[in-house]
């Protein structure tokens, strides 16, 4: 298997079924597949807590376990913010919940940020880096569901997805869920590196420059997205003809509309969408038919709870456009 199919294994209209098989997942990993003994496995937690904590694998396994159906997307190379890819999946996780740990570790009312590492160090871009360290804000918590997860659709983790344990942050891109994960970390501000503050942060957007704060965004809760399943790219499709067109929509605060445009942008149609339930995407779907032979461009937006929708170009999450053919009645 090569690296790029192991980066993108499967195209927005392959994306065909709610619970994505392990076997097609994405793999990204910046530094390396570590190989973890899990007999020797533990994890600590540290910093600002009153009672530091360490355990191994059997503890974790005894503590209440949870599962969760959520969205995993990677936002793309860090070097290219700015480029859309894709690369999105719906899995089950299984785990520990992290907030009832911190609970039994007494956070310090100071603590704002938890870092976390994995076990993964070496070269990234020319820098060296120990581990692959991420922060997450402790504000995140009170959406719940931030696991300790030691499996991935009802079976253990594969190496390559973070064996024995990964953090998973639902809502959240992928690059916050830390495989590999040994140590967490509570602080008062974030953590230095290249994986927080070098990389994976948005530069400042109009409303905050207009407001002069200038500051950069840390790439955490998704942007509102949507990815056309079907029709699939290069479809033939007959005048007067119906079919079905359907997708994903998702968001850290959840879809409340999806439109598509067979104009190029000049008129939309709501389509229909599933609620949210969970952290889990939604589905979408819209009667289509063509009235007029030649080539057709399918747009989909979704928009999110608060109104913020997706970009036309230039975003990670900018609007996902296929291109049929339409051919006359025969
Ligand atoms: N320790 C570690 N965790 C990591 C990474 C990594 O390189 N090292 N990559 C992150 C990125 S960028 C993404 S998108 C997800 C991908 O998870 P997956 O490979 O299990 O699909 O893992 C994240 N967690
Ligand atoms: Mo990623």
């Amino acid at each position: 298997m090569g690296p790029a199919q192991r980066l993108m294994k499967l195209q927005p209209h392959d994306l065909t079924d709610r619970i994505t098989p392990t076997n097609d997942l994405f793999v990204l990993a910046h530094l390396g597949v570590p190989q973890v003994d899990a007999t020797r496995w533990t994890l600590s937690i540290d910093g600002l807590v009153r009672h530091p904590l360490s355990l191994d694998l059997r503890q974790l396994q005894a503590l209440p376990k949870r599962e969760i159906e959520a969205v995993h997307q990677c936002c793309g190379s860090p070097l290219e913010p700015f480029v859309p890819t894709r690369r999105v999946s719906n899995v089950r996780w299984g785990g520990a919940d992290l907030a009832a740990l911190l609970d039994q570790a007494g956070v310090e009312p100071e603590a704002r940020f938890l870092w976390s590492y994995g076990l993964d160090g070496g070269i990234f871009v020319g820098a060296d880096c120990d581990w692959y360290l991420k922060d997450l804000p402790l504000a995140r918590f009170s959406a719940g569901d931030v696991l300790l997860a030691y499996e991935l659709n009802g079976e253990p983790l594969p190496p390559e997805h973070g064996f024995p344990v990964r953090l998973v942050v639902p809502g959240y891109y992928g690059t916050n869920s830390v495989k590999w994960i040994w140590r967490l970390h509570l602080a008062k501000d974030r953590a230095e590196g290249l994986f927080t503050t070098t990389y994976y942060n948005d530069p400042p957007g109009t409303a905050d420059a207009a407001a002069g704060l200038g500051r950069t965004r840390p790439v955490w809760a998704t942007a509102p997205e949507s990815v056309i399943v079907a029709p699939a790219p290069d479809t033939t499709l007959r005048v007067g003809e119906a079919s079905e067109l359907w997708g994903w929509a998702w968001s850290f605060r959840g879809i409340v509309a999806v439109e598509i445009s067979l104009d190029d942008g000049l008129t939309w149609q709501a389509a229909r969408l599933e609620p949210r339930r969970g952290w889990t995407w939604q589905r979408f779907r819209l009667r289509l038919q063509a009235d007029r032979p030649g080539p057709l461009k399918v747009l989909a937006r979704a928009r999110e709870v608060g109104g913020q929708g997706q970009p036309r170009a230039g975003a990670r999450n900018a609007m996902h456009e296929v291109e049929v053919t339409v051919l006359a009645r025969d």
